[in-house]
């Protein structure tokens, strides 16, 4: 290279970026949340041969699993999870007290992260999902603007995607399907009808329940990880991390089955 044009670097980066946002207007799969249980819900359902795109409010992915607990970077995974962690080629360390295994939280998010976008997933970051596109019965798609503007109190116009089904992975807050019932007053397919909020802390519980949980709670709308727990009404859990993979897995195994019929 003889010399170095900027404006080719910017022309570059501008081209590319515009490429993938035009390719994912449309796709079979808009998962709000880059964390845990939408990153492995992205894997499989980028496995199976499906459209998926990730859109994550922060700059990073990886959501509450690169702090560990409190920040200490290893996470706790139990027998049952072992081997979806194995599948992307991470080997957890069983621990002196049988059935609890560990890993290192950073390694884990970072090949979850590579593994799913190998597989074809796309990965929006510093993009917020602000509303979900919705005509009276069924969602279908998200509403998405860049973080920093909503950061920064811009009035400016979001941008739509449609999907066939979304899934809500943003975690504790519930983000997207707070928004869906409140802007709409929709009755969701939970024992409320409606959001029910977190419990305190009971981990064998809330373990098992995030991925009872699990599945669709309006037509379109799917809830995967602690956004199951919190629209269900379970338990937290704190750093142990196996059902959240259970759980975006089931969620992804539950819309390939739908897209396929
Ligand atoms: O919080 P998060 O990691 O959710 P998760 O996958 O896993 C929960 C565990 O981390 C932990 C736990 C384990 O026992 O309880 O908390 O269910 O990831 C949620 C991601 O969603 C993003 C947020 O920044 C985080 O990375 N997020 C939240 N709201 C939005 C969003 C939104 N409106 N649009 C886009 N991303």
């Amino acid at each position: 290279m003889k010399s170095l044009d900027d404006t080719i670097v910017s022309r570059a980066i501008i081209e590319k970026f515009f490429e993938r946002l035009k390719n994912n207007l449309r796709v079979d799969v808009a998962i709000c949340g880059g964390g845990p249980a939408g990153m492995i819900a992205a894997y499989y359902l980028a496995n199976f041969g499906h459209k998926v795109a990730i859109f994550e409010r922060k700059l990073s992915v990886g959501g509450g699993m690169w702090g560990g607990g409190m920040m200490f970077n290893f996470i706790v995974i139990q027998e049952g999870a072992v081997p979806l962690l194995q599948e992307i080629g991470i080997e957890p360390e069983a621990y002196s007290e049988e059935g609890y295994f560990t890993a290192c939280s950073v390694r884990t998010m970072t090949t979850l992260t590579a593994k799913a976008t190998e597989a074809g997933a796309t990965i929006f970051n510093a993009m917020t999902v602000e509303d979900v596109v919705w005509d009276g019965e069924k969602v279908g798609g998200v509403v998405v603007n860049w973080s920093a503007a909503q950061v920064a109190g811009l009035h400016i116009d979001p941008l739509t995607i449609n999907a066939k089904y979304v899934i809500d992975a943003t975690g504790h807050e519930t983000d997207v399907l707070k928004t869906l019932v409140r802007k709409n007053g929709v009755k969701l397919n939970t024992p409320t009808g409606n959001i029910a909020g977190e419990q305190s802390m009971f981990a064998l519980s809330g373990e098992t329940d995030v991925v009872k949980n699990t599945g669709e709670v309006y037509p379109g709308m799917f809830v995967a990880g602690m956004a199951a727990n919190a629209a269900f009404g379970g338990h937290r859990m704190g750093p142990i991390f196996g059902g959240m993979l259970l759980s975006g897995k089931k969620a992804a195994e539950i819309i390939h089955n739908l897209l396929s019929e």
